[in-house]
């Protein structure tokens, strides 16, 4: 079944949208499978936006990201990666719809409330990032035969 990597990130921690933003990718559908709030270090924020490393934001960024908690959750599900990709909405909380997370919620593009995996492979290489593979539990609910085929 396909995991993919949430962050939501210290400004969600700070303003008290943590609930509203788990609950409105759970209540899709798609199960927590590993969680846990941390300040992140300098390190892994290098590791985890590695891919930035060479842009103008990428020192920003590394502070941003490890200034205060976050909550690393780790969801699973169908297509879970495009999914929730579409629900947290554009980069740019300017330019994101209203109804999605950015849309409803964000106004500055470094302080951009939620990160989500981009594809199935950052999916795998990020969750690694932030937890062991024991960390991850794969259960059942009743609920999942009214919501997987
Ligand atoms: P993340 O990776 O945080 O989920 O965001 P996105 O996948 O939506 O966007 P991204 O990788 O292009 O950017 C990563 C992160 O950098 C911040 N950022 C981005 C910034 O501060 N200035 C910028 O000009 C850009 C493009 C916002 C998200």
């Amino acid at each position: 079944m396909e995991r993919t990597l949430v962050l939501l990130k210290p400004d969600s921690v700070q303003r008290n949208l943590s609930g509203e933003l788990i609950n409105r990718i759970e209540k899709i559908g798609f199960k927590i499978i590993g969680l846990k709030l941390m300040i992140l270090d300098q390190t892994k924020a290098n590791e985890h936006y590695k891919e930035h490393k060479l842009k103008p934001f990428f020192n920003d960024l590394v502070s941003f990201i490890t200034s205060g908690p976050i909550i690393a959750i780790a969801f699973q599900g169908p297509d879970c990666v495009k999914k929730i990709r579409n629900i947290m909405g554009s980069t740019n909380p300017s330019e994101a719809s209203p109804g999605s997370i950015r849309g409803d919620f964000g106004i500055s593009l470094s302080m951009n409330l939620i990160h989500g995996s981009d594809s199935v492979e950052s999916a795998k290489r990020e969750l690694k990032i932030f937890f062991e593979e024991s960390e991850l539990v794969d259960y059942n609910k009743n609920v999942d035969k009214w919501i997987l085929e």
